[in-house]
């Protein structure tokens, strides 16, 4: 059972969102997404749309999602890799390289992002449509 495992705010789920999820699950046979919390994305400097209760019931409506956890730090990741027995640390490519200490624990692979869609484009798109 190889155990894969994501990080992310997933606010405004979206084909890009989508898309990573599907790619990480196709590297393993288990795949954790580790949620950014309401607080963490403060400390993130992100506002998100969704509060963590309902960007969790989404992405536990994913078929390539097998369990959500708590993003609450950005230093559990080592916690997160060695309590789930994680054999894979996967990100967009935008993270490229700003994960690599990981590579002491598990396999570490960073995916291109997909093109064209974001959750700030779709903010900023629906503003111009309802101006
Ligand atoms: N993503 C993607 N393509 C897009 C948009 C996002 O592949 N068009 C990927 C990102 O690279 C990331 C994941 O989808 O791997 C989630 O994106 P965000 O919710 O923006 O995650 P982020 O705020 O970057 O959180 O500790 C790590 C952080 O929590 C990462």
């Amino acid at each position: 059972m190889k155990r894969v495992i994501t990080y992310g705010t997933y606010d405004l789920l979206h084909w890009g969102h989508i898309r990573l999820l599907k790619r990480a699950k196709e590297l393993g046979d288990y795949l954790i997404v580790a949620l950014s919390s309401d607080e963490f994305n403060a400390i993130k400097g992100k506002k998100a749309y969704h509060n963590y209760e309902e960007r969790r019931l989404m992405l536990e409506a994913i078929r390539y999602v097998d369990l959500v956890i708590p993003e609450n730090h950005w230093d559990q990741k080592i916690n997160d890799i060695i309590d789930y027995h994680v054999d894979v640390f996967v990100m967009g490519d935008d993270w490229k390289g700003k994960f690599d200490e990981l590579k002491e624990y598990c396999e570490v692979v960073y995916l291109p992002r997909t093109e064209g869609i974001s959750t700030t484009k779709i903010k900023e798109d629906l503003e111009t449509l309802n101006r």
